[in-house]
């Protein structure tokens, strides 16, 4: 395997005093320069396919001298400057609000202005430090939106929320769409097909400055489900995200500005949604910050039933806090105030009442 390429898996991890602690006496490393350590990792070293994995100790890790593992280890050990303007040194929640007749778990609820409106107002309340407003149902099977329909929906709210306490993100894979968001105040654009939707969307993004996430997605929404493959879901979805960030940067967005997110459900398995999520950590490589969407997906009740969506609230607060826990900065979520009681008793626990 002379060319093969390096992937590590973060495991064995610490919290709060002791993570410090464990790094100050060199024991473990930061996860993305955050309040998280690391004692251990996994080495992944091949192609998706054909791995093979060793483990190491952090300090192993650090003593190894190989330039590639040293940029890597650089990548996920780097502290993370804001996104958005946002500190992302505990996990932001970002409240999903869909302006669709058709949503998978809310549709048809919020389709008015108004009560988009009122709804994304409650729950920068409740504490979503990011609003992602949406047009397209991106939801399995779903048919795509002419862009005049998705302007329509989407900027006359987008309008109303100035002033808003919370960031507002734009869930458009429409460089349009992005666009007139951007001019109404949105500072995020968030698309699922990591821009690669709408031919115009890389130079819109990069011109309007909007801090961009970058999604994975196989295949389109309306046939992802049929009969998603992968050799190795895990390391694909890196390969893809880390090209794709190479490509947005090479467009001219700052490293900065993008965020990277795994795209579970999106042409995903039962069992590549639980490997996704079980791996987070590994998606740290990428060297940005990241983004998690579980929020009341199809897989939840794959694991414990929950026929509508919104009974897959406990099986939703249960994968963020999976995903927080191996150092996730932003999570996507329908119920801001429950996920916010989940992390606040997970965070309690791990880092101590008052932090
Ligand atoms: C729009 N949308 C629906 N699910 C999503 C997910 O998991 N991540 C992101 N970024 N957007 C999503």
């Amino acid at each position: 395997m002379a060319s093969a390429k390096l992937y590590l898996r973060p495991i064995g991890l610490l919290y709060g005093a002791t993570a410090a602690e464990a790094v100050a006496e060199g024991l473990a490393l930061p996860l993305a320069g955050g309040p998280i350590a690391f004692t251990a990792a996994e080495l992944i070293e091949g192609v998706p396919g054909n791995t093979r994995m060793r483990l190491f100790t952090a300090h192993a890790l650090v003593s190894s001298g190989e330039a590639d593992l040293a940029s890597l280890l650089a990548r996920i050990t780097a502290k993370r400057p804001p996104f958005a303007g946002m500190a992302l040194d505990r996990p932001v929640l970002m409240g999903i609000v869909n302006v669709t007749p058709d949503s998978f778990s809310d549709g048809g609820l919020f389709d008015t202005k108004e009560a988009a409106i009122v709804h994304a107002a409650e729950l920068a309340t409740a504490g979503a430090g990011i609003i992602d407003v949406g047009g397209e149902s991106t939801r399995p099977g779903s048919d795509a939106v002419d862009e005049t329909e998705e302007l329509d929906r989407v900027v006359p709210v987008i309008a109303g929320l100035a002033g808003l306490p919370a960031i507002i993100s734009v869930d458009t894979r429409k460089a349009s769409v992005a666009r007139a968001a951007a001019k109404k105040g949105a500072k995020i654009l968030n698309d699922v097909s990591a821009l690669t939707h709408d031919p115009h969307s890389l130079r819109e993004a990069a011109e309007t400055g909007l801090a961009v996430v970058l999604m994975h997605a196989q295949g389109e929404p309306k046939t992802m489900q049929d009969n998603p493959r992968y050799e190795d879901v895990v390391l694909e979805v890196f390969d893809y995200l880390e090209a794709r960030i190479g490509v947005g940067v090479q467009a001219g967005i700052e490293r900065s500005r993008i965020a990277a997110d795994p795209g579970l459900g999106f042409g995903k398995t039962l069992a590549h949604n639980l490997a996704l999520l079980a791996h987070t950590s590994l998606f740290h490589g990428l060297g940005v910050p990241l983004l998690i969407g579980a929020s009341r997906k199809r897989f939840i009740q794959g694991v414990s039933g929950g026929e509508g969506p919104s009974s897959r609230e406990p099986g939703s607060q249960a994968a963020a806090i999976v995903a927080a826990a191996q150092g996730a900065q932003i999570l996507r979520v329908h119920d801001v105030a429950g996920s916010r009681q989940a992390l606040a008793v997970w965070r309690a626990s791990v880092f101590g009442i008052e932090n």
